[in-house]
């Protein structure tokens, strides 16, 4: 099948639900018979980039190569799906300006920090909350938010399907798909 190859950036906070999303719409394509791949912490983070803390300075350059890389997958003509809080317009603007027009989907996944403390899955806001661990995005580190994202999916007012579709309305619509 024939696609347009390019990188969907999905950003925000831990626990928001970007892994999820990213391994949905992954699937979603395998299924429309296009290649995709996704870059996560727990491909990155663990190998690549296990030299990385989350200081800022850490965050940069964990997301700088991490842009890289997906350039790479990108010219390799994958629709290449990254999912990382990114927490810095700035390092995510750096990012965008590698690519080409059009090859950079910005994807804000908007979820409350409200719910995604209630979520918790890994216990690592009540681990931030009781200062067992440091530098955690949305309590003792920032998120910025993107001003004009190319999508905002909000994971705490819409199921998971509602938010695939969304996505693949988009590829489809901007002709990607
Ligand atoms: C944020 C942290 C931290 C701190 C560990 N701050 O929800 P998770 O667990 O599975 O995903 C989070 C992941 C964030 O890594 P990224 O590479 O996406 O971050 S960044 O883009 O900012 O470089 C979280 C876990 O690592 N984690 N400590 N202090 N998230």
């Amino acid at each position: 099948n024939k696609h347009k190859s390019c990188v969907i950036w999905l950003t925000g906070l831990s626990a928001s639900g970007k892994s999820t999303l990213a391994i949905e719409l992954d699937k979603h394509l395998y299924k429309l018979n296009i290649r995709s791949y996704v870059l996560d912490g727990d491909n990155v983070r663990h190998g690549l980039n296990k030299d990385l803390s989350f200081s800022s300075e850490h965050r940069k350059e964990n997301i700088r190569r991490i842009g890289e890389v997906s350039k790479l997958f990108v010219d390799a003509g994958l629709i290449t799906i990254a999912a990382f809080i990114s927490p810095y317009r700035e390092d995510r603007n750096a990012v965008r300006e590698i690519f080409n027009e059009g090859e950079f989907i910005e994807v804000y996944v908007k979820c409350s920090l409200e719910e995604c403390e209630r979520r918790d899955p890994k216990g690592l806001y009540k681990m931030a909350r009781t200062q067992q661990i440091s530098d955690f995005t949305g309590i003792t580190a920032p998120y910025e938010v993107t001003e004009s994202p190319e999508i905002i999916i909000e994971t705490d007012k819409q199921s998971i399907e509602t938010s695939i579709l969304q996505l693949v309305n988009f590829l489809r619509l901007r002709e990607y798909l």
